[in-house]
C-alpha cells in the first residue's frame, strides 16, 4: 500500500467524524501532528482548510448573562432548554473573525430552513462593555438572525467566565480564535470546531450529531 494511502486509511480508522474528505488530500501535513494530537484529545487537523476538530466535555457554569432583549438570564436555563445548542463568541466591531462565524450561522439557519427553528443558536460577546443589548440587536438584524439564534452580553466578569468554560478565552478581543461548539443536548459532550466552518460542514455536522442521538 502506497504510504499517502495507508495513512489515510489509518487516520480514517481513528477519526470517527470528519470533513473526511480534506484529510486524504491533506494526509502528509497531517500526520506529522497525528500522534501528538491523537493522543491527548482525538482531535485532527486539516492543513488545507485549518479546521481541527474535537470532542470534549465542559460543565456550562452557572451565569447570568444578559440576552439581546435585555433580559438578565441565565446562562445554563438558556443552554438546557433541550433543544440542541450552536454555539460562538464574537464581538460586534470585530472586522475579522466574527463576521465570518456569524456569516456561517446565518447560512447555517439558511440552510436548515424549517429544521432551524429547532436549534438553539447563542452568540456570546466577548467585548460586553461595548456590545450593549441595542448593538446585539443590530449586529442579529446584521445576519438576518432567526428567531431561534441569540446574542448576549452581560458584566465583563460574566463574559470571561463564560469564555473560560468553553476555553476561549485569550487574553483579550484582539486575539481571539474562530471557534464552534455544538452540542446535541443537555449532558451530551460538546463537538468544537476550530477554524472557519463552512454553513454546509456545520449542516453536514449538526446532522451527524443530531442523527447519532
Ligand atoms: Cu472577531
Amino acid at each position: 500500500m502506497p504510504r499517502r494511502a495507508s495513512i489515510a486509511a489509518a487516520l480514517a480508522g481513528a477519526i470517527s467524524i470528519g470533513i473526511g474528505a480534506t484529510l486524504v488530500g491533506t494526509a502528509h501535513e497531517a500526520v506529522h501532528s497525528m500522534s501528538d494530537e491523537m493522543d491527548h484529545d482525538m482531535s485532527h487537523q486539516s492543513a488545507a482548510t485549518g479546521i481541527s476538530k474535537s470532542t470534549v466535555r465542559y460543565r456550562v457554569p452557572a451565569l447570568t448573562l444578559v440576552r439581546q432583549d435585555g433580559r438578565p438570564v441565565s446562562l445554563p436555563a438558556e443552554m438546557d432548554d433541550g433543544r440542541p445548542v450552536l454555539l460562538n463568541f464574537i464581538y460586534t466591531t470585530c472586522t475579522s473573525i466574527c463576521p465570518l462565524l456569524s456569516q456561517t450561522f446565518e447560512g447555517f439557519q439558511r440552510k436548515l430552513g424549517r429544521d432551524a427553528a429547532r436549534v438553539h443558536l447563542m452568540s456570546i460577546s466577548i467585548d460586553p462593555e461595548q456590545d450593549t443589548p441595542a448593538r446585539l440587536v443590530d449586529y442579529a438584524r446584521k445576519f438576518h438572525a432567526g428567531a431561534e439564534w441569540q446574542h448576549y452580553t452581560g458584566t465583563l466578569e460574566a463574559s470571561i467566565a463564560a469564555q473560560r468554560a468553553f476555553d476561549v478565552y485569550r487574553g483579550d478581543k484582539m486575539s481571539h480564535l474562530p471557534v464552534t461548539l455544538l452540542r446535541a443536548s443537555p449532558g451530551k459532550p460538546w463537538v468544537r470546531i476550530e477554524g472557519f466552518v463552512t454553513p454546509d460542514d456545520l449542516v453536514r455536522e449538526y446532522d451527524a450529531l443530531i442523527g447519532a442521538r
